[in-house]
């Protein structure tokens, strides 16, 4: 019964945090590879370009760039039946704003694609996952500027038409919604490349580069269906919805609000147009964007055909009015000082919503060593939320669990830590299906071969079926074994998820 014949059963990474190979084939300097490593409890770094001295995590990664092939047939071997990885951009690209492509980058796809079709496993794609060129950066000040959208649409045209027969599902900007926390240096950077001057408005910036992606997505969506019209293009949300901490009307009130903060960008990339409570911030808050008349045709012809997303987990807000005590706040990420005051009162009722200031935790539910709450139920909301907010297909194309492995003496690793948290969130998603009608395209779990931390750089931090020999300092062999979850996740599949 329950999920799909077609359903897709895979595995998702992104390029940066697996492939390694920084400079190889030609391959231009990311925003990922001027990002330090950090730990758990500490914020990684982002440096003056690549400095001598640091440690820099994603340079090598876990070598994937060399060793594809045997980490395929491993995939393989899972059983999955997808594969969502990244293309990297300065792979192509290599500083962002070249006329030709390089030739060699787009070889590397092109081998990598066919050796998982010859695998039977199709690669799902996502064409910008926090690897944007830095050049993009230095030079043009990120999303910030306009012309990114043309660089973009020309990277995107580039990779879509070279593998249109190989790649059918494809999702422009990985996460595009993480930005919604601009008062962090790290999603502002990873999402957009902004890098902030002091006494910038770090929230009207955010908006400005939100938009600029946005139309590019639409372009992108317009455009691949002209290449090749079987081509499903989608979204990328990163779904941690915001539950009121108590039934006090403040505080569902407070949660509505930062729903909408977090997850506008949806409305946009799925209706075609902006939501009116977030054009009446804009209005509120003095924001003069850069909107054109051309931007808004463009938005409307674009409209994703399906809605992927992420979710790990849930979040929970009080009332602003009340005063919070320091040790419930919630912070899911490394984060040093607050940088945003509490804003003045813009009219009342104003919820405001400051992500690194507002999240408080939630006493219902276990949170990981990372600070990640942990409620495999709030993914059946997420899809019901989703579902009957813009009817269209989803798919979870991450979810997981960040924890350390021990690799035992006879080199065997036990994680039923990780399966615990899979299985539940798996009978959630299927719940999903069968009670409540929901389209679900596949399930790709995260991280499903070990790789380094996007939040901290971190290799201690695993999600994988399939362990990798490294450590935080970038020791160890590179060497890859099967976890204890390996073998669930083979059965999972093997029963179209009827057997947990
Ligand atoms: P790490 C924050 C909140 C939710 C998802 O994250 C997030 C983040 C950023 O850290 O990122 C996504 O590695 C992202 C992946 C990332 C994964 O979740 O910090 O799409 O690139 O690795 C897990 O534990």
């Amino acid at each position: 019964m329950t999920l799909r014949k077609d359903f897709l059963w895979g595995g998702a990474v992104a390029a940066h945090q697996l492939e390694g190979g920084w400079k190889a084939g030609g391959k231009g300097v990311s925003v990922a590879d001027v990002m330090t490593a950090g730990a758990n409890g500490v914020e990684r770094r982002i440096t003056d370009g690549v400095l001598p001295g640091e440690n820099y995590p994603n340079h090598e990664a876990i070598d994937f760039y060399h060793r594809y092939k045997d980490d395929v047939k491993l995939f393989a071997e899972l059983g999955v039946n997808c594969f969502r990885t990244s293309i990297a951009w300065t792979r192509i690209f290599p500083n962002g704003d070249e006329q030709e492509p390089n030739e060699e980058g787009l070889q590397f796809y092109d081998d990598l694609f066919d050796e998982c079709l010859k695998n039977g496993i199709e690669p799902v794609i996502t064409l910008s996952h926090f690897e944007m060129p830095y050049h993009l950066v230095t030079a043009y000040g990120g999303w910030r500027n306009r012309q990114l959208i043309d660089f973009f649409v020309r990277f995107a045209e580039v990779v879509m038409t070279r593998y249109k027969d190989k790649v059918k599902y494809w999702m422009t900007f990985n996460e595009i919604n993480n930005q919604a926390n601009f008062d962090m240096d790290f999603a502002p950077f990873t999402n957009s490349g902004l890098k902030f001057v002091e006494g910038e408005n770090r929230e009207k910036i955010m908006y400005q580069a939100a938009h600029y992606e946005l139309v590019a997505s639409a372009r992108v969506v317009e455009l691949g269906h002209k290449i090749n019209p079987e081509f499903q293009i989608g979204c990328m949300i990163a779904m941690c919805p915001i539950y009121p901490a108590t039934c006090k009307p403040e505080d569902m009130m407070a949660a509505q609000i930062a729903m909408q903060r977090r997850l506008w960008f949806t409305d946009v990339h799925a209706r075609g147009h902006y939501p009116s409570y977030i054009l009446k911030y804009f209005e509120r808050k003095g924001f003069d964007l850069d909107i054109t008349e051309e931007d808004i045709k463009n938005l409307a012809k674009g409209e994703v055909d399906y809605i992927g997303f992420s979710y790990y987990m849930s979040f929970a807000i009080k009332d602003q009015a009340e005063k919070i005590d320091p040790s419930l706040k919630l912070n899911y990420m490394p984060s040093t000082a607050e940088k945003s005051e509490k804003q003045e009162n813009l009219g009342a009722p104003t919820f405001d919503y400051i992500e690194n200031r507002d999240l408080v935790k939630n006493q219902y539910v276990q949170v990981s060593e990372w600070g990640w709450q942990i409620d495999p139920l709030g993914l059946r909301y997420s899809l019901n939320w989703f579902n009957e907010r813009y009817e269209k297909p989803l798919f979870i194309v991450e979810n997981g669990f960040g924890a350390v492995d021990k690799v035992e003496e006879d080199g065997s690793i036990h994680d039923p830590y990780r399966v615990e948290y899979l299985k539940a969130h798996i009978e959630a998603m299927k719940e999903a299906v069968n009670y409540d009608g929901v389209d679900l395209i596949g399930y790709t779990p995260w991280g499903f071969i070990d790789l380094v931390s996007a939040g901290t750089g971190e290799m201690k931090k695993r999600y994988g079926f399939i362990y990798v020999d490294k450590d935080n300092e970038g020791n160890g062999t590179l060497e890859r074994s099967k976890k204890d979850s390996f073998a669930w996740y083979s059965k999972v599949i093997a029963s179209n998820g009827e057997e947990l």
